[in-house]
């Protein structure tokens, strides 16, 4: 039987006797981010990043013998910050981009354009931008509404709950070009929701959801 996995090519392989080994031989390289090790043949792979569908993980095939780790600091050796509070592993870029490339620009990170999809994400994405002094920039992150007017949906298929935002101003209209009534894609400005034309050039939030 062909044992695979969807964390994609190992960066490492080597044989160790134990778990714990395994466990330390990925902790020692910088780019190991998840690890997965085999009892029976005694195999320790690392990876640097694990595969998300729909923010699930999988891992499929491993069988009984073979199991999955996440590097307890997964997330920060990927140069991302993890938020306690809606437990979040997140990454604020401040150079400009427009909304499309700054989706490009999150995958290039095997992250996202983030999904804010409950208060409590929402509470600790808003904390700690403030924290880090940027509470209160335009921010692109993972929703819009360019397929139907005034659906906004996230980038993971989810429709925007626009129940816990503490301001939500999807007004359609361009901040630049205040007749254009064409602003189809959302950021994140001091806890609210707002939308304006995806060309505009501004900084961007991406998560990772598959090392939290
Ligand atoms: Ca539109
Ligand atoms: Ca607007
Ligand atoms: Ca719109």
């Amino acid at each position: 039987m062909t044992s695979s996995t969807t964390t994609g090519t190992p960066i490492l392989t080597v044989q160790v006797q134990r778990l714990l080994d395994c466990a330390s031989t990925c902790s020692a390289d910088n780019a190991c981010l998840v690890f997965g090790y085999s009892n029976v043949t005694s195999i320790c792979q690392g990876y640097s990043q694990l595969q998300t569908y729909n923010g699930i993980t999988l891992i499929f095939n491993l069988g009984s013998t073979e199991r999955i780790f996440k590097n307890d600091q997964s997330c920060s050796r990927a140069g991302f910050d993890f938020v306690q509070k809606g437990r979040v592993c997140v990454r604020l870029f401040t150079s400009g981009y427009n909304w499309d490339d700054a989706k490009d620009r999150c995958e290039s990170y095997n992250g996202r354009l983030i999904v804010i999809d409950t208060r409590q994400k929402l509470e600790g994405i808003s904390e700690y931008l403030a924290g880090i002094g940027h509470g209160s920039d335009e921010l692109w992150i993972g929703a819009n509404d360019k397929v139907n007017e005034d659906t906004w949906m996230w980038l993971d298929g989810q429709t925007v709950d626009q129940s816990y935002w503490d301001d939500v101003i999807l007004n359609n209209v361009d901040q630049k070009d205040l007749w254009a009534f064409n602003a189809d894609c959302g950021r994140i400005q001091d806890s609210a929701l707002s939308d304006d034309s995806c060309d505009v050039s501004q900084g961007y939030v991406c998560e990772r959801t598959d090392i939290v």
